[in-house]
């Protein structure tokens, strides 16, 4: 389709802006910039550009369209161009040196001159009929709204095994980091342009969002459930390069949290570390006892051995639920019992797991028991942490 020859059902841009809106002017500032990254979509980029814009027009939204193009080799650049003629609210911006899906929304990030900002994939993975829902949880007073595969009514579309364990274990990495959000890693979210302005984002990996949640300036984030829809057309770019990408970037948004020590980021690894520092104090409690029981009152060491793990596992209990967790999810003496008791039982799940690791270790592996009973310590921590901090603690904030 040539520029001259815009389809009927195409909006026209500022000229079809309702007067009635909100701020009135039609030649001022949008409220809404969608930025669609692409590189090699000109099996879609042209629907997309046109669904989005019907889509802004139908709702009545003063928006601007910004497709950020890492110089793809197919006929993405001319296709945009041809749409950015007919329609004034269409921007294409083409990059030339360091290529990346982040690098270039942050780059939209920078020149996108509407107060909220959207991004949304190119190949319709993600349903463009609702980017107005994401601009009214923003104008209720979200600062970050994420579309999520994971809340009820969200989901994914017909994804190979494979894939599916990458996404679930880069989400559950992310979720260690934030856990109220179940999908911290969706490319498709919304945000306050002040939640990413003057913010230190390092774009290296493929999930823009965990950066921005790690950097960014915000205190409410809501979620909308979605479905990821296969690409319509063109092929996969997942590799992985990317993944290896993925762990750098969590690891640059924990060593920013530990150096700014504020944001949500922060309250979770400071949880985590305090949840470890308990743990080590049980080790104390646990051999003291274990000594006092057996060298001073002279009990069979066994015996000794029991009361110690049980007073170490109540100490830790009760360090965690007034320091770790900082009593936030409730004084009432049933629901403490309550957690304790659920305590009590990830406790002796952490065991298992450690014995297992042991086991698993020194008998298929050939690890040196002791080696293998690190990694049996390890494993036990990461269970013990995540399962009280989702089931015992659940509610904290
Ligand atoms: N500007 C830019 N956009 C990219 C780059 N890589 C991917 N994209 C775009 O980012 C969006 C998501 O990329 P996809 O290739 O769809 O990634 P995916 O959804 O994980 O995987 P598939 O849909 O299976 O290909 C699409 O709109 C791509 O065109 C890149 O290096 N630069
Ligand atoms: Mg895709």
């Amino acid at each position: 389709m040539g520029p001259d020859t815009p389809s009927p059902e195409l909006p026209g841009g500022p000229d079809t802006g309702p007067p009635e809106l909100p701020g009135g002017s039609v030649t001022g500032p949008p409220e809404l910039t969608v930025i669609i990254p692409t590189y090699r979509e000109e099996a879609n980029i042209g629907a997309m550009v046109r669904e989005v814009s019907r889509t802004l027009a139908d709702h009545r939204i003063r928006g601007e369209i910004l497709v950020i193009d890492d110089s793809s080799p197919d006929r993405t650049i001319p296709i945009v161009r041809d749409l950015e003629k007919a329609l004034p609210h269409v921007r294409l911006v083409v990059r030339t040196a360091d290529p990346g899906l982040s690098q270039s929304v942050v780059e939209g990030f920078g020149i996108a001159r509407g107060s909220v900002i959207q991004v949304i994939d190119a190949d319709f993975s993600h349903p463009v009929s609702l980017i107005p829902a994401f601009l009214r949880r923003i104008r209720e007073g979200a600062d970050v709204v994420i579309g999520s595969r994971y809340v009820a009514g969200g989901g994914i579309g017909e994804w190979p095994l494979s894939r599916r364990i990458i996404s679930l274990g880069a989400t559950a990495m992310g979720r260690i980091l934030f856990p109220e959000i179940t999908d911290p890693v969706s490319g498709f979210f919304a945000v306050k342009r002040e939640v990413v302005e003057g913010a230190p984002l390092e774009p290296r990996g493929y999930k823009i969002l965990l950066e921005v949640l790690g950097k960014g300036h915000w205190t409410r984030a809501e979620e909308i459930p979605y479905t990821f829809e296969n690409r319509k057309e063109g092929a996969s770019k997942l590799s992985l390069t990317t993944i290896i990408a993925y762990a750098v970037q969590v690891g640059g948004i924990t060593g920013h949290a530990f150096s700014r020590r504020e944001g949500a980021a922060w309250r979770e690894l400071s949880r985590i570390l305090r949840f470890a520092l308990v743990g080590i104090s049980g080790i104390a409690v646990n051999m003291g006892i274990l000594w006092g029981l057996t060298e001073l009152a002279g009990i069979y060491y066994l015996y000794s051995s029991a009361v110690a793990i049980e007073t170490s596992i109540i100490t830790n209990f009760l360090l965690n639920d007034f320091w770790t967790f900082g009593g936030e999810t409730g004084h009432r003496m049933g629901r403490r019992l309550h957690r304790f008791l659920s305590f009590q039982l990830v406790s002796l799940g952490g065991l298992v797991v450690n014995m297992a690791v042991l086991f698993a270790g020194k008998e298929i592996f050939g690890i040196y028991y002791l080696a293998a009973n690190l990694l049996g310590i390890l494993a036990a921590f990461v269970w013990n942490y995540v399962v009280n901090r989702n089931v015992t603690w659940r509610g904290a904030a």
